[in-house]
């Protein structure tokens, strides 16, 4: 027991722990978190990183914070003394929601481990109020609730730092927060977030609607409001504006203060731009460089060298341009430098797609951020492949230097460590605490994995260790969304934002096309319980019907008691960073089943792995590096390949409705969607379409995946049910494979190929 760790949380209670309510408790905590990660706080000496990026999913800090400061297990101890548990108090902190999915909890995992390898690296974005809206599925159907996070006493500060910023030519005042990020045994850095002071949180009515023209009180509302309408757009350009420019003015007084010159920026800053959301801070970099007296030419090779810019996806949709007008109308005072910018690019290249701004007059952020940056890097080996070769080829050609890859990360801390304790505890049992600073020491597990040295003991305790966390999350439903799981089931699991490319609906068809099979007699080998854990954007149709057949299904086959035994369909409401560290250590089979080619890397794949579930995927993003590692027999691979999916985009021919006529299997689980049962329980409206749209459109290919996609996880389902051990074994070969996904060894590279920090 640590009686001075002891002393100073009861101090800082004000009174003796046991007499505390969780919420005193964890105010304690919070202090003590902030007297201990400020003691670690280091001057920057040489160059230091600014990861800028519109999102930073960071999920509740307590926990992750007192393991990184190496206090856990001390308070822990200290709180169940006084009859408290840190479970409990876990429970009293609001989730910052300050992302969508992959990017946002990549950059949070990022700076995690920058802290962690001791490298000086901040992050820049925004203080939303409500960050991403809270999902309510009680109508069954998707409605949007705001989710606030920001209590009185929270761990994004307020700071007396303010900066000046014009919003269509009106000027605000942006005020600095700040956060702590602490590493693993690591320093301290800071999460720097910008919002307005006149925000107004009143203004928000009916769920998460809100008066988008009234700027300086809905700026910083929600993370990506609606886009929908031009008014939405056009906030989501404030948004990014304010972000940049207080962030270039912050990052110019920080350079200034350690000796900059400006001239010579680039030694003492590298800015890495997460997508092109942004972006404008190259032109915004310029106006100040302009302001301080630096000409036009210099300040883009100093903003070239100082800016490096990262791509995180293929689908067109997603590629950020904007009207000129919309420009015009909010950073006026940028136009004229874009439009110097589109000249120079125009300058060094007579392909016209390439230009910043278009024959359209659309100004396209990739191309500005790849002719104004030094370095461009996709975020697994496939990915930065299909940006080379197809969609931004003629880049390629132009700047081969300026490319690269960077295969994502996750950070151990949080998705092994925090997440799965008895996991943890068992693998240091094994191979020693060294792979939790390295994560390649996983590797020393491989002997246990090995079918020739493997221990029966240890492949049973693993397993005891996964009906555990199974265990734990059937407890976790029961009391939040009173579910109750068959723990004896299989669980299958498919966790990431709703979008059609990800192919929530190939899952679907298989577990409609399962349920008829049981009806018909067919049982299978084990009972499966199938989770899905998804947000649909709140303009986005489809995948809204998607969700509402889900949780149709759901309720068709939980009232049949018959098919129920075998198979269980839930859908988590609400699915966010809090929720993935539940779901994820209780996985047996994780779903990374996106349309090859569409997936620019996926992160949730290397969390499934490396807590011991065995991947069932297309050959897309990191999974083809996953399959890679850990070889054939211990992965589910099946699905058209990404050449062959670009060879049907570009041969244009593809035509759903031959595959729904040709195979009866998925005939049937097509047509059941707007059979009786699914009417019974469902909308017509939301399933009509959704059919239609499957026979008709089918953008993502789903139904020529259909049949592979059956048979390997028939093939899945099987070897789980008849030999359990062997089973077993494998997860443990992914396991000991997984440290590849570490974040640590992400940023290593960053580090050494475009950062080169701390020289
Ligand atoms: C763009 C234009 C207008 C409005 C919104 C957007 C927008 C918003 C969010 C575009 C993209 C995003 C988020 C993208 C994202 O999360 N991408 C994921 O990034 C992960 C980290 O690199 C990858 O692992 C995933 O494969 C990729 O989908």
């Amino acid at each position: 027991m640590n009686a001075n760790l002891k002393n100073t949380l009861t101090e800082l209670a004000g009174k003796p722990l046991a007499g505390c309510t969780d919420q005193e408790i964890y105010l304690a905590l919070l202090e003590l978190v902030r007297r201990e990660s400020d003691a670690r706080r280091t001057p920057v000496r040489g160059k230091k990183l600014y990861y800028i990026s519109a999102e930073f999913l960071i999920g509740k800090l307590l926990s992750n914070n007192l393991i990184n400061l190496g206090l856990y297990d001390d308070v822990r101890e200290i709180l169940a003394e006084a009859g408290k548990s840190l479970s409990d108090i876990e429970e009293v902190e609001p989730e910052p929601s300050l992302g969508n999915g992959g990017l946002g909890r990549l950059a949070a995992c990022f700076l995690d481990s920058l802290a962690t390898l001791g490298l000086p690296g901040d992050g820049i974005g925004l203080r939303y109020h409500f960050g991403l809206f809270k999902q309510d599925l009680s109508a069954g159907v998707q409605s949007e609730q705001p989710d606030p996070w920001l209590t009185a006493n929270s761990w994004a500060e307020p700071t007396d730092v303010t900066f000046p910023v014009q919003l269509a030519g009106k000027p605000v005042t942006a005020r600095l927060y700040r956060l702590d990020v602490t590493g693993y045994e690591g320093r301290t850095n800071t999460l720097n977030l910008f919002d307005l002071d006149t925000i107004d949180e009143s203004i928000v009515h009916d769920g998460i609607r809100f008066d988008k023209d009234d700027v300086e009180k809905c700026l910083t509302l929600f993370l990506y409001p609606d886009d929908s309408d031009e008014a939405g757009r056009l906030l989501r350009i404030y948004q990014q504006y304010l972000m940049v420019s207080a962030g270039a003015q912050l990052i110019l007084a920080e350079c200034k203060e350690r000796g900059s010159d400006l001239h010579d920026l680039a030694k003492y800053a590298a800015i890495q731009i997460n997508d092109t959301h942004p972006s404008m801070v190259i032109p915004e970099l310029i106006r100040l460089l302009g302001e301080e007296g630096i000409e036009f030419d210099e300040a883009v090779q100093i903003v070239t060298d100082t800016c490096a810019y990262t791509n995180h996806t293929i689908l067109a949709e997603a590629l950020e341009t904007w009207p000129r007008g919309y420009l015009e109308k909010v950073v006026p005072q940028l136009m004229p430098i874009i439009e110097q910018l589109d000249a120079a690019a125009r300058a060094r290249t007579g392909n016209e797609g390439l230009a910043v701004i278009d024959g359209g007059g659309n100004v396209h952020m990739a191309h500005m951020d790849i002719h104004f940056t030094h370095s461009t890097n996709g975020v697994a080996a496939l990915h930065t492949e299909i940006l080379k070769n197809t969609e931004l080829h003629g880049f390629y050609e132009l700047y081969p230097e300026k490319f690269n890859n960077k295969t994502n990360g996750i950070t151990f801390r949080r998705w092994l460590l925090e997440c799965n304790p008895a996991l943890t505890a068992e693998i240091e049992g094994l191979i020693g605490p060294g792979f939790k600073k390295d994560a390649a020491e996983l590797e020393k597990l491989l002997p246990y994995a090995d079918a020739a040295t493997a221990d029966i003991n240890i492949l049973q305790q693993l397993a005891q260790i996964k009906a555990k966390n199974k265990k734990a999350l059937s407890d976790w439903l029961a009391r939040t969304q009173g579910v109750q799981l068959n723990c004896e089931a299989m669980f299958d699991i498919q966790a990431k934002r709703l979008h059609e490319y990800k192919r929530q609906q190939l899952n679907l068809l298989y577990l409609i096309h399962q349920y008829l099979e049981v009806k018909a007699g067919h049982t299978p080998a084990v009972p499966l319980v199938s989770i899905f854990g998804a947000k649909a954007a709140p303009a986005y149709t489809i995948a809204k019907d998607i969700i509402h057949a889900l949780l149709t299904l759901s309720r068709v086959i939980a009232a049949d008691p018959e098919a129920s035994q075998w198979l269980q369909l839930v859908f988590i409401e609400n699915y966010n960073v809090t929720a993935a560290e539940k779901l994820i250590p209780a996985c047996d089979l994780s779903e990374q089943i996106s349309l090859a080619s569409k997936e620019a890397s996926g992160t949730g794949n290397m969390k499934f792995m490396l807590n011991g579930a065995l991947t069932l995927g297309t050959m897309d993003g990191a999974n083809v590096e996953i399959a890679d590692l850990v070889g054939g027999d211990n992965i589910y691979i099946f699905g058209a390949s990404s050449g062959q999916v670009i060879h049907r985009y570009a041969a244009g021919d593809y035509n759903p409705r031959e595959w729904y006529e040709a195979d009866p299997n998925l005939r049937r689980a097509i047509d059941f969607l707007t059979g009786p049962e699914m009417l019974a329980e469902g909308r017509e409206e939301n399933l009509a379409r959704l059919k239609n749209e499957l026979i008709g459109k089918d953008w993502f290919q789903t139904l020529p995946d259909f049949n592979a996609y059956l048979v390997r996880k028939g093939q899945a389902v099987a070897d789980y049910a008849f030999d359990p051990l062997g089973w077993t074994r494998r997860t443990l070969v992914n396991i000991a494979k997984a440290g590849y996904f570490s974040s640590d060894r992400t940023i290593a590279e960053y580090d050494r190929d475009i950062w080169h920090l701390g020289e």
